[in-house]
């Protein structure tokens, strides 16, 4: 079955006009299999008139007082807060996430934008005692003009508002590309901020591939800087060639995240937490639990009782309030988990999952390996699923580097009751998030957000560290006219 939607809901915003283009693609309910939308599916010309657009309105845009563009962050979040409920529907709907789940992360991107409103009312410089008596020495921090924004579809509503929310709340003008994969719950996020009142131009959407559509906006001269975030392969080509054309470059790429469970941990604690990080989402966040080792006196009770939590998963149709466990976003996605499984089985356990569920959906069970080799592909690569690898780890096993056996840095975990092993990890672990009891995903919307190594490259995201990246500074030497 196929929905009619408001045309705005699958087209392309460019100078406040919605544009459909010649083109479609389709977007498939991952629950059933089936098409239930047409997107535009742009080109580089797109981007280009976009990239105009923005690059009309910034004048405009950034001149305003900051306060004057907090309120148009403030109106869309009363919009979207009040439209929670069929924003999640339609977000569960387009790319599978649990509608339960799917709700707290539409008000989180209604958080991220209040925060963000509240930037107007926060320092945007320094004041500092020059050498020279008579001068004023300062810093300033100001827009840079145009930003392009490549936005993932696990994260559909709230990492589009944790970029787009800064960019403009500190002056800029924005070409978003959405993700094909869930263009549509991002598009409510942007109808929200044009029906607050948001100027035409100053914030743009355009839709289609990366080749295509992702490459100019990269290419584009007159695009000052690039956020990203997506697989550490598109990532790494995009730092490079953003770099190279002088601009600033933001990229959140892959995770291969780390939890120890120590012998002395509240082993309920750690499994609950173990068991969301690795299936929330079914598993699809780069801050998902990938590795998991555990102390040898522990390691059977643990095995078994992720097992278990694995087994009771209610997994069903994203639209379903009670579902836990939900499709993956879509048919490559699903395509990619099953091969990754498929290798990693050759020479590791399976605990319990291992299979795609039958029938038209992209569902697949949550899989737990153990007695993994080291070099084996759940050991070391990002299979983007509800797949978590578990070892026994030896009594005086250095912690820290079973944490930093890979190149990702993202998030990292630690159950301990013991304080001085918790700070031991906290320093020396290689995650720009770091965890003691709780699981390695999520995030606040007022702290910064990002990680280290192969993970990230860049200044990282939300809280006070997206001034960083959103504004550039000047210092200021102010000095009376002389006489
Ligand atoms: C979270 O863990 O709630 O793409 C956020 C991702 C991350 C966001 C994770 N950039 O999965």
């Amino acid at each position: 079955m196929t929905t009619t939607f408001e045309p705005a809901q699958g087209s392309m915003l460019i100078g406040g006009e919605w544009t459909v283009g010649g083109r479609r693609t389709e977007d498939v309910d991952p629950s059933t299999g089936e098409v239930f939308a047409e997107v535009a599916r742009g080109d580089a010309s797109d981007v280009d008139s976009a990239v105009e657009a923005a690059k009309e309105a910034f004048a405009g845009w950034a001149g305003l007082a900051a306060a004057t563009r907090a309120q148009v962050l403030n109106a869309a979040a009363a919009e979207l807060d009040a439209d929670a409920d069929a924003w999640a529907q339609l977000m569960a709907r387009e790319m599978g996430k649990p509608v339960a789940e799917a709700r707290g992360e539409c008000l989180r991107a209604g958080a991220i934008l209040r925060y963000f409103a509240g930037e107007a009312h926060r320092p945007i410089g320094e004041h500092f005692a020059s050498d020279t008596r008579s001068t004023w020495l300062f810093t300033r921090r100001q827009a840079l003009g145009v930003v392009g924004i490549i936005a993932p579809w696990n994260f559909p509503a709230a990492i589009p508002a944790w970029k787009v929310a800064p960019a403009l709340a500190f002056g800029n003008t924005v070409v978003l590309k959405l993700a094909s994969d869930a263009p549509l719950t991002g598009l409510r996020l942007v109808r929200a901020l044009q029906s607050a009142g948001l100027p035409a131009g100053a914030l743009n959407v355009v839709l289609g591939s990366g080749g295509e559509v992702g490459d100019r906006l990269i290419d584009h001269p007159d695009v000052a800087a690039i956020s990203f975030t997506g697989s550490t392969a598109v990532g790494r080509s995009i730092v490079g060639r953003a770099a190279a054309a002088g601009k600033k470059v933001q990229a959140e790429m892959g995770g291969h995240n780390p939890a120890i469970v120590c012998a002395d941990a509240n082993l309920g604690q750690a499994l609950d937490a173990v068991a969301l990080g690795a299936f929330a989402s079914a598993g699809q966040k780069c801050t998902a639990t990938r590795r998991v080792y555990v102390a040898r006196s522990r390691y059977d009770e643990f095995l078994t009782g992720l097992v278990e939590r694995a087994r009771g998963l209610r997994i069903g149709s994203a639209l379903d309030a009670t579902t836990q466990l939900g499709p993956l976003a879509g048919r490559s996605q699903a395509a990619d988990v099953a091969a990754g499984v498929d290798a990693a089985r050759r020479t590791a356990e399976v605990a319990c999952g291992g299979a795609s569920v039958d029938g038209p959906g992209c569902f697949f069970e949550p899989t737990v390996f153990a007695d993994v080799p080291a070099d084996n592909v759940a050991a070391t690569q990002e299979i983007f699923g509800p797949v978590v690898a578990v070892w026994a780890m030896e009594e005086g096993e250095d912690l820290v580097e079973l944490a930093n056996r890979t190149s990702f840095g993202l998030s990292a975990a630690i159950f301990t009751r013991d304080l001085n092993e918790a700070k031991r990890f906290v320093e020396g672990v290689r995650a720009g998030l770091v965890h003691v009891n709780s699981q390695t995903a999520g995030a606040e919307v007022h702290v910064p957000f990002g990680g280290l190594g192969a993970s990230s490259y860049g200044p990282h995201e939300q809280g006070r560290a997206a001034i960083e990246f959103y504004t550039e500074d000047k210092t200021v030497y102010f000095d009376p006219v002389a006489g």
